[in-house]
């Protein structure tokens, strides 16, 4: 067995059975060896950005990771934004990046780069396999700490991928135990919670399932507000689904929003701060008389801690926790808007449905309508680096195969992996993208109000306005293999979602506003 046969058994041996890839020369031992074991999913990105968003939203909507394949220092760099994205996000997967022949190095060939520098930049955890015999045992370390919600990155070089291994596969051995809070803080922030003002703010596990039933409890138990991030990486909404206060994007809105705040305790999620710094403003969002605490960082064990404060604070089953009851908004006539499109978007939602969210500014339009339709899970962009959201919608689509998976992108954001288009074609993936035809960086036009800067000119109208030419997004999603068409009305955009829902396979909609 060689080192590359070794990696891939070690993987399927652990469990990780997905691979989302974009390989090269230098990768040719562990294609082969990928080749040799078809029970790994192999899934061609067309760039690295769709590897490792498709890795993200893999880990999101699984609770597991995928592997990833790239191509030296430049195919890294490619995957870079998404890695950031997931790593914001918390999600783990398992780079496998290849790299010249140990030997070959000094000669500085045309593909060679700062490798260890780019991967280092991003990678929680990295391991080099100088041997083949490294292969396999680092492939295992690995996948323990992309289970620990880390980007693992291994370098392979070609030698160790091609050199005789004497280590066979390796299991994986589960992720580290997490740490928990002291039993004395939890005592005392039970206390806190009790106390005007208090509000626990929650993220990770604590946003869907068990973990935000148990959060509800506690706040319903202590009077406390209960407090989302805006960049949820994975939030429940719809009928049924626990009210929850999601914080806002403008950080004008998040302070009002938090007026009243005197205490915020984090539990899973990093202290709230503002997306940017404006001139004058501060840069975090809280009262200045609010005490925030972090209770257990979003690495540390979140279902433990919310095990732990519920029955400090005596949760019992009990509690009357609010929910989202089911409203339907009359769809309107006329020209479509954001809120138009969410109107339509809450009546084609079906139960149990992925929404993969990058609509930027139209998204304050369309998610108050979205929020109270049929139940589903909503994935959000973590990083702010925007190109998230159709590579998440694959990662998501293949991890979930009988859900209905809806991306809904500004067409802006969308620009930057279009290519995810053709991997959702050819792998038959039930998604429906929604394209937010606003035809500009409409976001940055108020941004740039926002920072005090004097209206657009020329030039800033050339940085933020793509109108010309028009982007057409059937012909594109034609070119992509994916049929599509454009709707500019509200009832438009309700039969074209009812036909997408009629389509197997991926259906763009191109929502012009
Ligand atoms: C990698 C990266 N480059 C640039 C930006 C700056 N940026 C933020 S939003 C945005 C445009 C988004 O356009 P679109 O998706 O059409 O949404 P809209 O603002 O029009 O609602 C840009 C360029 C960014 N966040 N990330």
């Amino acid at each position: 067995m060689n080192g590359a046969e070794a990696l891939v058994e070690t993987m399927l041996a652990s469990g990780v059975n997905v691979c989302f890839a974009n390989p090269g020369t230098s990768e040719m031992h562990f294609v082969a060896a990928l080749n040799t074991h078809p029970d790994m999913q192999c899934i061609l990105c067309l760039f690295e950005g769709g590897v490792t968003g498709a890795a993200d939203g893999y880990a999101r909507m699984s609770g597991d990771v995928a592997g990833t394949l790239l191509h030296l220092g430049p195919g890294f760099a490619n995957g870079w934004s998404n890695m950031h994205n997931a790593r914001k996000g918390r999600s783990g997967m398992v780079n496998v990046v290849g790299d010249h022949a140990g030997y070959h190095l000094k000669h500085d060939a045309p593909l060679q780069a700062n490798l260890d520098g780019v991967a280092g930049s991003v990678s929680q955890w990295m391991g080099r396999a100088t041997e083949a015999d490294q292969v396999a045992p680092l492939g295992a370390e690995a996948i323990r700490a992309a289970r620990n919600g880390q980007i693992a990155t291994l370098v392979l070089p070609a030698d160790s991928a091609w050199g005789e291994s004497a280590n066979g596969p390796v299991t994986a051995a589960p992720p580290p135990t997490k740490h928990m809070p002291d039993a004395a803080r939890i005592a005392a922030v039970a206390k806190a919670l009790e106390e005007p003002g208090a509000a626990l703010l929650v993220g990770g596990p604590a946003l869907y399932g068990e973990g935000v039933e148990r959060a509800a409890r506690i706040a319903a138990r202590t009077g406390a507000r209960l407090l989302a991030p805006f960049f949820a990486p994975r939030i429940e909404k719809g009928e049924g689904a626990i009210k929850i206060d999601q914080m806002f994007y403008p950080a004008d809105l998040n302070a009002e929003f938090l007026a009243g705040c005197r205490r915020i305790v984090c539990v899973g999620e990093a202290p709230p701060v503002n997306f940017f710094a404006y001139p004058g403003k501060p840069s975090t969002p809280e009262p200045p008389d609010c005490a925030v605490d972090v209770l257990c960082h979003p690495d540390w064990d979140v279902t433990g801690t919310l095990n732990a404060l519920a029955q400090e604070v005596g949760v019992d089953g009990s509690e009357a926790v609010p929910r989202i009851e089911k409203t339907l908004p009359d769809l309107e006539d006329g020209p479509l808007t954001a809120e138009g499109i969410g109107r339509a978007l809450a009546h084609a939602v079906p139960t149990g449905a992925i929404m993969v969210n990058e609509a930027v500014t139209a998204g304050l339009g369309i998610w108050p309508f979205v929020n109270s339709a049929a139940r589903h899970d909503r994935i959000n962009n973590t990083g702010g680096s925007i190109g998230q959201c159709l590579p998440a919608a694959l990662g998501a689509a293949v991890a979930c195969p009988d859900r209905p998976v809806f991306a809904v992108s500004g067409d802006g954001s969308a620009m930057y992996q279009v290519q995810s288009l053709w991997t959702a074609a050819r792998e038959r993936l039930n998604i429906t993208v929604i394209i937010i035809a606003n035809r500009g960086y409409q976001i940055l036009h108020y941004e740039l109000a926002a920072q005090g800067a004097p209206a657009p000119g020329r030039n800033a109208r050339a940085m933020f306005d793509i109108e010309d030419p028009l982007l057409d997004w059937p012909a594109l999603a034609k070119g992509h293999g994916v049929p599509g068409v454009r709707v500019d009305t509200e009832t438009a955009l309700a039969e074209a979602l009812a036909t997408a829902a009629r389509t197997e396979g991926p259906f763009l909609i191109e929502a012009a506003i």
